[in-house]
């Protein structure tokens, strides 16, 4: 039996700004996993940099960043068993035009810098990630 987990997960700018966050949020809750934890804010450069900070070597970091916080976004905490690995399969592809039909970012994604959402990738990583959005008072 797959572990209790607790995953990150961002409804990125566009996809809040064309009114679909309570859609994506719904579609993870549909999964049977738990909300937990549930915000809207902008983020500011430094948290963009901390929370992307594996990909600062990458030729998109820049462009990641700027894109992130440039309007508000949506954070959520999930929790359930198997929880980052079902968000990832209900995400799709990282290119939303790869994405497997019906996930999130085959019908929300517009490419690969605005795909819509962002899940934890492991266990590990989402314990780090939600620490740098959320304290621990503010998740039921
Ligand atoms: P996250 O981590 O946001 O759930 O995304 P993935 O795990 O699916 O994808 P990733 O780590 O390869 O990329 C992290 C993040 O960077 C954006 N990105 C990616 C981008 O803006 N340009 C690019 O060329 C790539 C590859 C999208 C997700």
């Amino acid at each position: 039996m797959a572990a209790m987990e607790r995953s990150l997960v961002l409804v990125k700018p566009d996809a809040v700004r064309d009114g679909h966050s309570d859609e994506i949020i719904g579609r993870l809750e549909g999964l049977g996993l738990k909300k937990v934890a549930l915000k809207t804010l902008r983020m500011d450069r430094a948290l963009a940099e901390k929370h992307y900070a594996i990909h600062r070597e990458k030729p998109f970091f820049g462009e990641l960043v700027a894109y992130m916080t440039s309007a508000p976004i949506v954070a959520a905490v999930f929790e359930g068993e198997g929880a980052v690995a079902r968000i990832r399969q209900e995400m799709g592809a990282t290119d939303p035009s790869k994405a497997d039909t019906g996930t999130i970012r085959a019908d929300f994604g517009r490419d690969v810098t605005r795909n819509a959402v962002h899940g934890s990738d492991a266990v590990e990583t989402a314990a780090k990630e939600i620490r740098l959005f959320f304290a621990e008072e503010e998740i039921a």
